[in-house]
């Protein structure tokens, strides 16, 4: 069994009290790590120690050495990729290939690309007429905000925590990390990294424990955090923008959706079906930019919602490494009891199940873990709360349209916007409804590709601010005037 320590000023330490708390396997429940639970005092001393590496080694280390040091921690985790990937299946129950292809190399990626964006972002500057005709320059710099407090979910764990941590490394800032405490191993383990690549003391912290009331809390409320950025859900981030205020400190926010996938009857069929399927079931649903909203246009309805409803029926249950498994339990029996409680929901709001609704039989070995079927229903109205609230389990409503406005209201009627994937051969009519619908990020047939350069955020009540590429440096840094007469 693991036991996983904070991570405070280079060194793994116990909570001071000596507390801990388990974590379970979704699979089959059983324990597999006692994890140190935080309070007040280990974020403390781990803002204390980031705050001194500002000013010690990390502060006086220039760009191109500090980007060195990140490129060297990208391939520290390649070098290491099989611990992640165990560690990242162990917590979160997820197929093996979806670890190994899209979560743990975005790891690496996080941390290279945003070590080169750095180095080669141009600074602004202005020349300007003065009364003397002698002239003035005026130029900006960037300076790192200071102490910057991540907290992140348990979905992707280590893509999520690193996509912050990358860019606030990268600006030359220190970090505090809350993890989810469903998911502790992956940030446990990139300390390791940071030791071996002699990333300095204080620069990467990891304090393991809750949210409110607790580490997590405590964290946002931190005097000398001079920056927070989270990821998770929507009444949450609500929570830490009011602790926040306190000390007027700047937040972003990546935070739920309910997002809508848009099949038009001129689509690749085949494509669309695939690209749904994935959108709305990969990681067992627990994505932030899944689908759980389909509108299909009338012509090909009855024949879309057969063809998901057999691909839902085809998916193999198992553990991460098992022959041929290709989907997973949920997160924890708290969230497959939320997820069911909507199942219900579903049937008592009047819908249409088409597939799935409850939990799949499986073997004796894993009836204790988190198991629910892929579920797709039809037949609600758009006021069901199973098709206005987000879920993040692997269900989705599917309704027919008649025309693009229709379908565009109906995209849009929600207090959400992270994403939409629209599926049409049609480019002008792909252009023309990726620019009306109100999300930070619109596929055409596709679903989760993107360059990391660009930007990434929320609409709505998805999210504040926008992370990716120079966007990440706007957060991440502060921008200072300097303006020298001539
Ligand atoms: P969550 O909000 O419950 O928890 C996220 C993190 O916040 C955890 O580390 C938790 O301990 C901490 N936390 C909880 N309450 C806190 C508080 N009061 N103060 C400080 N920290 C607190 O979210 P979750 O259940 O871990 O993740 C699922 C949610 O995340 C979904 O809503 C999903 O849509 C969202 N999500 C969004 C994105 C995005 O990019 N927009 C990405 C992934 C997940
Ligand atoms: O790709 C990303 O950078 C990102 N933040 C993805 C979010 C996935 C949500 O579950």
């Amino acid at each position: 069994m693991k036991s996983h320590l904070h991570f405070i000023n280079g060194q793994f330490v116990p909570s001071q009290d000596g507390k801990t708390f388990e974590k379970h396997a979704p699979v089959d429940n059983q324990l597999i790590a006692t994890v140190a639970e935080g309070g007040a005092s280990e974020i403390d001393a781990a803002v204390s120690a980031a705050r001194d590496a500002l000013k010690g080694d990390w502060g006086k280390l220039g760009t191109d050495k500090r980007v060195a040091m990140l490129h060297a921690v990208a391939d520290g985790i390649t070098r290491r990729f099989d611990d992640f990937v165990a560690a990242e299946a162990a917590d979160t129950g997820q197929p093996m290939h979806v670890i190994s292809h899209a979560f743990v190399p975005r790891g690496a990626a996080n941390f290279k690309i945003f070590a080169d964006i750095v180095k080669n972002v141009p600074a602004e500057s202005f020349m300007m007429d003065t009364p003397d005709a002698t002239g003035a320059l005026n130029y900006a710099i960037r300076k790192p905000k200071g102490v910057v407090g991540v907290i992140s979910p348990w979905n992707a764990p280590f893509l999520l925590m690193t996509w912050k941590v990358g860019p606030a490394l990268a600006c030359g800032n220190t970090v505090v990390v809350k993890p989810s405490e469903e998911t502790p191993a992956t940030a446990t383990l990139l300390g390791e990294v940071m030791n071996e690549v002699g990333v300095p003391p204080g620069v990467y912290n990891v304090v393991h424990g809750f949210g409110p009331n607790a580490a997590g809390e405590h964290l946002t409320r931190h005097d000398d955090v001079n920056a927070i950025t989270f990821t998770g859900e929507t009444r949450t981030g609500a929570a830490i923008m009011k602790a926040a205020a306190d000390g007027i400190r700047d937040v972003s926010f990546e935070l739920g959706g309910k997002n809508a996938g848009v099949v038009f009857a001129d689509c690749d069929f085949e494509a669309a079906v695939e690209g749904i399927f994935r959108s709305a079931f990969m990681n067992t649903g627990q994505v932030c930019l899944g689908t759980e909203r389909v509108y299909v246009e009338r012509p090909i309805f009855e024949r879309f919602v057969a063809a998901l409803k057999a691909r839902c029926e085809a998916v193999h249950y198992g553990r991460p490494g098992d022959a041929g498994a290709n989907y997973g339990p949920l997160i924890s029996a708290e969230h497959k009891s939320k997820v069911l409680s909507y199942y219900e929901r579903a049937m008592a709001e009047g819908a249409t199940l088409v597939t799935g609704g409850g939990v799949p039989a499986m073997p004796v070995d894993l009836a204790a873990g988190h198991w629910v079927q892929p579920t797709i229903w039809t037949g609600l109205p758009e006021s069901a709360s199973v098709v206005r609230e987000e879920i993040f389990g692997p269900c989705c409503h599917i309704r027919p349209f008649d025309s693009e406005d229709e379908v565009v209201g109906l995209a849009n009627a929600n207090r959400y916007g992270l994403s939409t994937t629209i599926w049409t051969e049609n480019l002008r009519r792909a252009h023309r409804v990726a620019a009306a619908i109100e999300v930070g990020i619109t596929w055409v047939n596709s679903w989760f590709l993107r360059d990391l350069r660009t930007p990434f955020g929320g609409s709505k009540q998805s999210g504040i601010g926008r992370e990716g590429g120079v966007h990440s440096l706007e957060f991440y840094t502060e921008l200072r005037n300097i303006c020298i007469k001539l």
